[in-house]
């Protein structure tokens, strides 16, 4: 992997933390939540720590590392609609042999949530088991930002009513391609028969600064505002992801036949061209750079952009590629490569 790019972000990353520090790293507002966390996650039922499935271990609740509450854990792998599908799969058997629960969701799409709800009620029911007076049950979502906690919220909240029949308007957490949005810990109604509650709370990055390979990864996948690395670095850091990953060979195969997005045809057909006509060494940083540069050049054709200020085009390929990538219409990237058992 290219470590120059990943330096770099890491620096942005640490020097925001360090100088302006509290107003995008660990905000005070993220220390008060934690501690708000810490005070429920002995009182609840179930803790449900969602963590992005395209990086299950760059975007754990460092939270839970600590309270070792075992059978009252569950990882869930959320956006898995991101990732690649098989390597959620493999993630998911790692975290099962940890003997911790581990569940992949999609919270777009409404026959998983359902499907998640089916889980979380078994669960539950293992639960009552062993402790026959509850009959109000409480489930948190804790993570860090933007992994999906407050939109898993409505969509179990929706899901649940629906089921159970029940009138009256629906409650919503508000959900936000911006990391930071959710202020306050809120509760929704998910099921009943038992009741079942779910807290969604808002996300909390680790207080010390990690390593410069998971900045990158949660600047990419937006558990960091962009605006702390640069779009252009990210763009970039896509950019390598892409050309070391066999994804784009798939796309060779598919020129002349393709169907859809005028853009995104043209976006891959660019990438793919540009990586297999490279002559360098793709192990090699420096020469990773050079490709990295090529391709910023070539796309501004794709997304048909005038060739005058040189700057704000690199700014608007930037963008543009991001969005391309976090709408998943250029594939599904598994950024943490599965842990072994070992
Ligand atoms: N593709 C995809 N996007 C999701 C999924 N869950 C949430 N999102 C998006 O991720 C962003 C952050 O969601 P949000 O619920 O606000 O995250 P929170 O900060 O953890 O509460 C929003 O733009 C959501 O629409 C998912 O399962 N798949
Ligand atoms: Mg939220």
């Amino acid at each position: 992997m290219n470590s120059v790019i990943i330096e770099n972000i890491g620096k942005a990353v640490k020097e925001v933390a360090r100088n302006r520090g509290s107003e995008w790293w660990y905000t005070p507002h993220m220390a008060a939540a934690s501690r708000a966390i810490a005070e429920r996650i002995p009182l609840v039922d179930l803790v449900l720590e969602v963590r992005d499935a395209r990086i299950p271990f760059s975007s754990e609740f460092e939270q839970m590392r600590k309270v070792r509450t075992s059978s009252r854990h569950i990882i869930v792998l959320n956006k898995m609609d991101m990732a690649n599908r098989s390597k959620t799969k493999e993630w998911i058997r790692f975290f099962e042999e940890q003997k911790c629960n581990a569940i992949g969701v999609n919270a777009h799409n409404k026959e998983n949530v359902k499907e998640f709800l089916t889980f979380l009620q078994a669960r539950v029911r293992e639960l009552k088991k062993m402790n026959q007076s509850a009959h109000t049950i409480t489930l948190m979502l804790v993570g860090i930002p933007n992994v999906g906690k407050s939109a898993l919220a409505n969509a179990l909240h929706q899901v649940g009513r629906i089921s159970a029949a029940e009138k009256g308007k629906l409650k919503h957490s508000i959900v936000s391609p911006q990391p930071g949005e959710t202020k306050s810990i809120s509760s929704l109604k998910i099921a009943s028969h038992p009741n079942i509650y779910v807290l969604d709370t808002p996300g909390v990055l680790p207080p010390e600064v990690i390593d410069d390979g998971v900045c990158s990864k949660l600047a990419l996948t937006g558990a960091i505002k962009d605006i702390v690395v640069g779009e252009i670095n990210l763009a970039r850091y896509f950019l390598s992801i892409l050309s070391l990953n066999d994804e784009y060979k798939k796309w060779g195969k598919l020129f002349g036949t393709e169907i859809g997005d005028f853009i995104v045809n043209n976006v891959r057909r660019t990438v793919f061209e540009a990586v297999s006509s490279f002559t360098g060494n793709l192990e090699n940083g420096e020469d990773i750079e050079q490709l990295i540069e090529n391709q910023f050049k070539v796309l501004k054709k794709a997304f048909h952009l005038p060739l005058d200020s040189e700057e704000t085009n690199d700014y608007r390929v930037a963008t543009k590629l991001i969005n391309l990538y976090r709408t998943g219409r250029l594939g599904h990237y598994t950024l943490d490569p599965v842990l072994s058992n070992a």
